[in-house]
């Protein structure tokens, strides 16, 4: 009796050992991805202001702050979405569910795509 319940105290020994080295592996595994996330990955990991879908553009008209916002392509075929007064943004996604990022600033702004005249939309950002 005295031999059993010496064993699962020479075990319950060993796991405070263990214990600490999986914490340091996670932790250093989780701050490598806040890492990631918080430089590359920051862009395409908000939310779409656009999303693109059987070559429409939604919402439409769109209502965003002024900044970069992300445009979702969900169709298996290339778009832009391009102001349509020159140079003020201009963004060609490929896809299915490929994301591009532009940056707008206050003000109206039609847009439409380069491929695909019959498709037009207004941002509105304020
Ligand atoms: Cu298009």
């Amino acid at each position: 009796m005295n031999t059993q319940t010496a064993t699962p105290h020479s075990s319950s020994a060993r796991t405070p050992l263990r214990t600490p080295r999986v914490l340091v592996v996670g932790l250093a595994a989780s701050a490598a991805l806040f890492a990631a996330c918080g430089s590359d990955a920051k862009p395409t990991s908000q939310e779409p202001a656009v999303t693109i879908k059987t070559f429409q553009y939604s919402p439409n008209p769109a209502s965003v702050a002024a900044g970069t916002i992300v445009i979702r392509n969900d169709d298996n075929t290339t778009h832009t979405f391009t102001s349509d007064e020159q140079g003020v943004f201009d963004a060609s996604i490929t896809g299915p569910n490929k994301t591009a990022s532009v940056k707008v600033t206050a003000g109206t702004h039609k847009f439409h795509c380069e491929i695909h005249p019959s498709m037009t939309g207004e941002l509105v950002v304020t």
